[in-house]
């Protein structure tokens, strides 16, 4: 790989890919791969934290593999793989779960509302979920990590236990720095403004999937709740309208003046369909190229076997320097 800084980030296999995962981290991904070397992951380990129908895993995680490559990851330019089939991050998890206090875990909001959501199994997977994170990251020595907003407090954890291991062993380990786009950082969900668009809500109404039809979009716009003045503007106080013309903002270009001049004297009818039609519109290339990747096993499969291999290669060169730094002992 070329002296380039390097870039790390991953999603998990929960489901079909939401508007937010798309506009907060996927569709940034692509773009950043000629400036950096580029490692992504499709994070199945992390998805087990809670409960997974073994058959659906396996489903979304070749339907997260395609999406990727669909949204622009060229697996030539950039190193995709699927986490599990890399030994070191559960390796190097281990070592950064020695370095991290139970306080600091105690204190990820995260998992705060999972083990709300999920109170029958409040697993320790769940609660040791950012140390995996943190080992996905550190394993590559990955200088930045482009998410959405909601993942930098995990972002902030892994640069402690990085720096930690630092003044414990010696310095090895990059300090992680959150890459996070200015716009649609966090995407709202279309039922409840004031709450992040989510993968796992159980109200489809509230959730644009990448992967949704036309007239699914549009229908999903037009029930968006929203406010009960009718003046498309962006003002404190107007999630609904707000988060509107975030996504309108993110898929046309267009800044939010424009879109306020643009749907001045309409109602909120016209704008809601707009916002519909921009982002089937935008999206419709998406679904077709997903289409064709997955209709093609053989290919997906050569391209993930591939990319686990560079990526065990270029973790297993840090993972080993590591086990040495802690005083274990060679196996050769
Ligand atoms: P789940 O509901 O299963 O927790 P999720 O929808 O939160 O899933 P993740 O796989 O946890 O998705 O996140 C993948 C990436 O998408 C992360 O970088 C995350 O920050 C980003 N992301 C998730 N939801 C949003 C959102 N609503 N707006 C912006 N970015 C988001
Ligand atoms: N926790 C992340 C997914 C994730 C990740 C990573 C993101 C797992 N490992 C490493 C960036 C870098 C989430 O989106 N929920």
């Amino acid at each position: 790989m070329e002296d380039k800084k390097l870039i790390f980030s991953g999603i998990q296999p929960t489901g079909t890919f939401t508007l937010g995962n798309y506009i907060g981290a996927v569709r940034n991904w692509g773009p950043l791969q000629d400036e950096y070397n580029c490692i992504y992951c499709v994070v199945d380990m992390h998805a087990i934290t809670v409960k997974q129908d073994p058959v659906k895993l396996r489903q979304n995680t070749m339907n997260s593999y395609a999406l990727l490559m669909a949204c622009g990851i060229d697996v030539e330019k950039s190193i995709l793989f699927i986490q599990s089939h890399v030994k070191t991050h559960a390796e190097l998890s281990w070592i950064l779960g020695c370095n991290t206090q139970f306080g600091e875990l105690s204190r990820m909001t995260q998992f705060k509302d999972k083990s709300k959501k999920h109170a029958d199994d409040v697993n320790s997977g769940l609660f040791t979920y950012p140390v995996l994170m943190a080992a996905d990251i550190l394993a590559y020595n990955a200088d930045l990590v482009p998410v959405g907003v909601d993942q930098k407090q995990h972002l902030e954890l892994a640069r402690n236990i990085a720096q930690r291991f630092n003044q414990r062993y010696g310095d090895f380990f990059t300090l992680p720095e959150p890459y996070i786009s200015e716009i649609g950082a966090k995407v709202m969900s279309l039922q409840d403004p004031t709450k992040k668009m989510s993968k796992s809500d159980e109200n489809p109404n509230a959730v644009i999937l990448i992967l949704d039809d036309k007239d699914t979009i549009i229908r999903k716009f037009k029930r968006a709740v929203t406010d009960s003045d009718a003046e498309v503007c962006y003002r404190e106080g107007k999630d609904g309208i707000n988060n509107l013309m975030t996504i309108y903002s993110s898929v046309t270009g267009k800044d939010f003046a424009s879109i306020e001049s643009e749907f001045s004297g309409k109602g909120y009818g016209d704008f809601k369909l707009a916002v519909g039609e921009a982002v089937a519109d935008h999206l419709e290339p998406v679904r077709t190229e997903f289409a064709r990747l997955i209709a093609d096993k053989a290919y997906l499969k050569k391209c993930y076997t591939e990319g686990a291999e560079k990526a065990l290669r270029y973790s297993q060169r840090i993972v080993s320097k590591v086990y040495r730094k802690v005083g274990f002992v060679d196996r050769t």
